[in-house]
């Protein structure tokens, strides 16, 4: 039994420590929200990080890239079909030495995106067909080749249009071929002056001597 003075006592602690709980809780509460000044930094932290990771990856530019890697592996894939034509010995003579054949059906520029000396276009039929039956923009009758077509289809640059094709040109008598492509990313165009070509705006490959067909 607790005397009277001492329940008020007792009481009054108890009401005193439930106010001390309570002030310690509004504190906590309030700590829990952000002033305008922090939400700003943050939020200032969070754009000056968004532009940094902009600026660093460039999302612009590895767009390019892809798609110059996508030429790269095109053009060799259609320097290999073609090497692998003439080495089966197959006939070369559906290509013409004054023609430009492209990929794109669009209108091109004459000299072909390449420098040709020849700039007469392949036929509009031929021109954007993926056909490898020699009915395609590369005139070749691939499926002739005795082990079977390495492609499925003619591969076309990954814009396709008057820019960016690809382009093929050919010698006929001595067996010679150019293919080009242009390219877009600032990380691979320098390998149009490195390409051992005669002209430094495409990006060359084949077997002619000095890729200038
Ligand atoms: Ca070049
Ligand atoms: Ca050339």
């Amino acid at each position: 039994m607790l005397c009277t003075s001492c329940k008020t006592c007792y009481t009054h602690t108890i009401l005193t420590y439930s106010n001390i709980i309570m002030i310690q809780t509004n504190t906590r509460t309030q700590q829990k929200g952000f002033t305008l000044i922090e939400l700003l930094i943050v939020i200032g932290i969070l754009a000056i990080l968004t532009a940094a990771v902009v600026i660093i990856l460039n999302p612009g530019e590895l767009l390019k890239q892809a798609r110059d890697s996508q030429r790269f592996s095109d053009l060799d894939a259609l320097k290999n079909t073609i090497a692998l034509y003439l080495t089966d010995s197959q006939p070369f003579t559906a290509v013409s030495s004054t023609a430009c054949y492209v990929s794109t059906a669009t209108t091109v520029s004459a000299y072909c995106g390449g420098d040709f000396a020849t700039s007469t276009r392949a036929t509009a039929a031929q021109t954007g067909n993926r056909s490898v039956n020699g009915s395609g923009w590369i005139p070749l009758n691939f499926t002739a080749i005795t082990s079977g077509s390495p492609l499925q289809n003619l591969p076309v640059d990954p814009v396709n249009n008057a820019t960016y094709f690809y382009a093929a040109a050919f010698d006929p008598t001595n067996l010679t071929f150019e293919l080009d492509a242009n390219l877009e990313s600032t990380k691979y165009s320098p390998k149009e002056t490195t390409d051992g070509g005669n002209n430094a705006a495409a990006y060359e490959v084949g077997s002619a001597p000095g890729l200038a067909l």
